[in-house]
């Protein structure tokens, strides 16, 4: 402790119990073994000095920016240092004329989108905490979001990084180009490494000109099955919306309460939207690829801006919402390929009812990328819901699936890793953990099963 008195200054770490235990939470159910101290990096320094007095002290550091992960990726679970980087907020270039951005890693998504949006640029992740979710989390998170569907997630837009590894080394990686493949694309194996392999002091962006038009139709189907052999028409249509968004009956029971009058018929909804300079002609194809479908109740187009914002508030608003109706909730984020969603759909109902478990869905479904959610009550329904957990990710896996599609795996998913990969791919990215982090004190019981014995 007194090395990091000295090396950062007393000021910028967080010793009171309360506020320790703050900094140990993110926005997923996982246990915190709490931090001994919580340093707010302001600078590269900062971060170079806690990464060097860590690996030579021995010390657990657990990076974090905003908290808002999903499953853990910022819940320290073997004490030590939480390294926060949410005061690192500049943007520190938006050069119109290469397309780029240069961010610190605590800058807000939301913030961010705004400002290139004003010089007629564009981002396009979007993951729908964008409000408060900072840049240095998505990209440790490879976070998605709905228009991933048309451009991608995050690691299709990061170009390079300023990163710090274990024992205080920093270095760049990367380009400040958008073409270039000199070498290993460590920068592509840094996005998405969850925290474990280095901690970002410096993210370049690559930018788009902002969509001149934006359009918006609501699908409308009897059930989640209907809606999703729609997704796969679409797909096979090969059209491109920049996103196609499913919400199921309980789900648009939310929306509703949202105060969007969304016809009671619909057991199901897909809110698709297209952009660029021909989004009515879009919209019109989509109708054409659309219509007739079985189970279609009704095929609408937004109306104006105002509803369009009214049901994206709703959008992203669920994961809150929808908390509302059960003490506990657990949302998932599976990927199925798109032709099978409504199997994976059935498989769900079968396991919720085996279970006797509620659920709902909603999610990316453009992308195959569901938010399977679990609810429940009191303490006695957890094993079932355990269990059902467990029946989803094996069922995703036997789907041709994935196990997480932007949420991460963290310690949430890390006991199901082996069903989707083999004990040779672990051992390979357990190797490479160790090339950059021999003593494995960089975010440890992440992705890979550990027993760790910090608390
Ligand atoms: C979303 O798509 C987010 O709304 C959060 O990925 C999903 O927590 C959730 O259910
Ligand atoms: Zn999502």
């Amino acid at each position: 402790m007194i090395d990091l008195d000295r090396a950062v200054g007393q000021s910028k770490l967080v010793l009171d119990e309360n506020a320790r235990r703050v900094y140990a939470e993110d926005d997923s159910q996982s246990e915190a073994c709490m931090p001994d101290v919580v340093v707010i990096a302001e600078s590269r320094d900062d971060v170079a000095a806690v990464m060097r007095i860590a690996e030579a002290h021995e010390i657990p550091v657990t990076p974090r920016a905003a908290g808002s992960g999903r499953t853990g990726g910022a819940v320290p679970v073997a004490g030590g240092i939480v390294l926060a980087t949410h005061a690192m907020n500049k943007v520190i270039d938006v050069d119109k004329n290469d397309l780029i951005a240069v961010v610190q890693p605590g800058v807000v998504l939301g913030d961010f989108h705004a400002l290139v949006e004003k010089e007629n640029l564009f981002y396009a992740p979007d993951p729908n905490s964008a409000d408060m979710c900072m840049i240095g989390g998505n990209v440790a998170e490879n976070a998605g979001g709905p228009r991933a569907f048309k451009y991608g997630s995050t690691r299709d837009h990061v170009l390079g990084l300023e990163a710090c590894f274990m024992g205080g080394k920093t270095m760049r990686v990367g380009k400040r180009v958008v073409k270039g493949v000199t070498g290993y694309d460590v920068t592509a194996l840094l996005v998405g490494s969850e925290g474990t392999l280095a901690v970002f002091t410096e993210i370049t962006l690559r930018l788009l000109p902002k969509p001149s038009r934006i359009a918006t139709l609501l699908a409308l189907y009897k059930d989640v099955h209907a809606a999703g052999a729609s997704v796969s028409r679409l797909i096979a249509a090969g059209l491109v919306p920049r996103c196609i968004e499913m919400m199921d009956a309980a789900t648009l029971g939310a929306v509703r309460a949202a105060g969007n009058p969304i016809d009671e018929r619909a057991g199901a909804m897909l809110l698709i939207e297209v952009d660029g300079e021909d989004a009515e002609a879009q919209l019109e194809r989509l109708g054409g690829a659309l219509a007739d479908a079985e189970g279609t109740i009704d095929l609408v187009v937004a109306q104006d801006s105002a509803q369009r914002a009214r049901l994206w508030a709703a959008r992203k608003s669920l994961s809150y919402a929808t908390r509302k109706l059960a003490t506990h909730k657990i949302a998932e984020d599976i990927v199925v390929p798109r032709s099978r969603i409504s199997a994976l759909l059935q498989r769900t109902d079968a396991i919720a009812e085996r279970e006797k478990v509620r659920h709902l869905t909603y999610g990316h479904a453009g992308d195959g990328n569901l938010h399977v959610n679990f609810l429940w009550d009191s303490p006695d329904e957890e094993p079932r819901v355990g269990r059902a957990v467990e029946a989803l990710m094996h069922a995703t896996i036997d789907l041709g699936g994935t196990l997480s599609g932007e949420h991460g795996i963290g310690l949430a998913k890390a006991p199901y890793l082996a069903f989707e990969q083999s004990p040779e791919l672990i051992a390979l990215q357990k190797d490479l953990k160790r090339v950059f982090d021999p003593k494995g004190l960089l975010n440890p019981g992440k992705i890979f099963p550990v027993s760790h014995s910090g608390c």
